[in-house]
């Protein structure tokens, strides 16, 4: 059965292929360069998803890389989100997330309406909001900030009164090395995170005695603690080139990360900070696409992502204001 033989499913039922990866592969190959598509993946995503993608990275990171692609539709391997910032910065391009089923917990916690409630109690304060937050949130916020630069953000406002949205963690994070602010932090988690204690990390510890521990900002508080290094999953890349000689790290983030870092450092021994082969380092929605997914996205063009233009002009204020900070670190 070739791309073209393919029959689509009755509405309802779901899209299945008996195809084998291999076969899969060559027809997404195919079937990108036939359509003028550039394929996303996250660092959270499956290997072979990461494998096949034109660039991987963080969800803001491969947004901007799908902007600057001479591409006319994106196919954003990621969380729903994720595909809204890609059509945010390619408002003309079609932008596709190949799994419906892909959401986010954290994104969710937050609504317009409840951003509105909470800022009607805080009139003064200036509101950031995580990259983790749907478009609507995004438009109804000051600015925008990533797991990188949110302290650099908080940092650059002229207020000195900040409501931090939707992430905790990483809100008392940011709350903590930017003390002279005040920062009231939203009550949203990412739960793949939060899950993990300082307790797990050290029994991971006991057998990596040696092991360099980094850990994502979204972490609670006593894992960051124990952390040598607390950064973004495209941090975490660069954190790696400065211990050229340790031998091992204990990643304190989603286990799909792992694959970015062993396929980029070979010589190098990366381990799930829970021990057991990241199980519960396991986001279920990072995780539901798969191949067929990308393959089905691809020949019939769904799930387009459409957002109202009025959605798309506040989030891209946010968004273009945050990418206007400098980094200051
Ligand atoms: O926004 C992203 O890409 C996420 C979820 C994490 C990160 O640090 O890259």
């Amino acid at each position: 059965m070739t791309y073209s033989e393919t029959i689509a499913p009755a509405a309802g039922q779901q899209y299945h292929s008996d195809l084998p990866a291999e076969e899969l592969i060559t027809q997404i190959n195919h079937l990108r360069r036939e359509k003028n598509a550039v394929i996303l993946a996250h660092n959270y995503q499956i290997p072979p998803i990461q494998d096949l993608a034109d660039f991987t990275g963080d969800s803001l990171g491969l947004s901007v890389e799908a902007a600057e692609a001479d591409a006319e539709r994106i196919v954003f391997c990621g969380v729903h989100f994720m595909a809204e910032s890609a059509k945010i910065l390619s408002p003309d391009k079609q932008v596709f997330l190949p799994h419906l089923g892909a959401g986010c917990s954290l994104a969710d916690s937050i609504t317009p309406e409840s951003l509105d409630d909470w800022k009607a109690d805080y009139p003064d304060h200036t509101v950031v909001t995580y990259v983790n937050s749907t478009a609507e949130v995004k438009a109804e916020s000051d600015i925008c900030c990533t797991s990188a630069n949110a302290v650099s953000v908080v940092r650059s406002l002229d207020s000195d009164k900040i409501l931090f949205t939707p992430d905790r963690n990483l809100g008392r994070w940011v709350a903590e090395q930017v003390p002279e602010k005040e920062v009231v932090v939203y009550d949203g988690a990412c739960p793949t995170h939060d899950v993990l204690r300082a307790a797990s990390v050290e029994r991971t510890r006991s057998e990596f005695p040696e092991a360099v521990i980094i850990a994502h900002p979204e972490c609670r508080e006593d894992v960051v603690e124990i952390a040598h290094e607390v950064c973004s999953t495209t941090g975490m890349l660069k954190a790696v080139e400065k211990y050229p000689e340790a031998k091992s790290f204990i990643i304190a983030t989603e286990n799909g990360m792992l694959h970015q870092l062993r396929q980029r450092f070979p010589h190098q021994e990366f381990v799930a900070a829970d021990g057991c082969i990241g199980c519960r380092l396991h986001c279920p929605y990072m995780k539901i696409t798969d191949l067929q997914d990308v393959y089905f996205s691809l020949l019939y063009e769904r799930y387009e992502i459409t957002l109202d233009d009025e959605v798309i002009v506040g989030a891209r204020r946010a968004l273009e204001r945050m990418m206007a900070v400098p980094r200051d670190n």
